[in-house]
């Protein structure tokens, strides 16, 4: 999938709590996407805290928790990387139907900031980093702030 084609996304979330839950496999990795989480939120004005779990597969359970706490929105974060089994596609898989699942369930909106990459080439190019050509934390982070505000004028609209 290309990143070509993102939107330049402003947004103004303030006065929103959001949670940013974060896997730790692939430390350089995740250390970009955080930070360019964090540049995101702190630019949108929202406030945010952030959790970690061991990896990819256990990021449903915390945002549902953090769903279930009251955040406005979820910022979910991790790095998957192919090897050589059929694990890559168990982890990735589980971590993208049990995000969107919480995300449907709970209306709470979860940033996908899940890395699911070839080889570490192709994540370090993703992750925000000096010469990445992409910044997906950021990108997650924009787009579950985004989807928060637009919910939240949903609910003002008499349908
Ligand atoms: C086991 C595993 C492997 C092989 N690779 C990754 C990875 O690239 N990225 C990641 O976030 N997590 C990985 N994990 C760990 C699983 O997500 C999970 O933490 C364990 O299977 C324990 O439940």
């Amino acid at each position: 999938m290309s990143g070509a084609g993102a939107p330049a996304l402003t947004v103004d979330g303030t006065g929103l709590r959001v949670v940013v839950v974060a896997a730790s496999w692939h430390e350089q990795v995740m250390d970009g996407l955080l930070e360019g989480a964090r540049r995101a939120l702190r630019e949108s004005g929202a406030d945010w805290t952030e959790v970690r779990v061991p990896g990819s597969f256990e990021l449903p359970v915390a945002a549902a928790r953090a769903a279930a706490g009251g955040a406005d929105a979820v910022v979910a974060l991790g790095v998957v990387i192919r090897g050589g089994t059929p694990h890559f596609e168990y982890v990735c898989s589980a971590a993208t139907t049990g995000l969107t699942d919480v995300s449907v369930r709970t209306g709470v909106p979860v940033g996908f900031g899940v890395l699911t990459c070839d080889d570490e080439a192709q994540a370090l190019d993703r992750a925000g980093l000096e010469g990445s050509s992409e910044d997906k934390g950021a990108e997650a982070a924009q787009a579950a702030v985004g989807t928060a505000v637009t919910l939240r004028g949903l609910a003002q609209v008499a349908l």
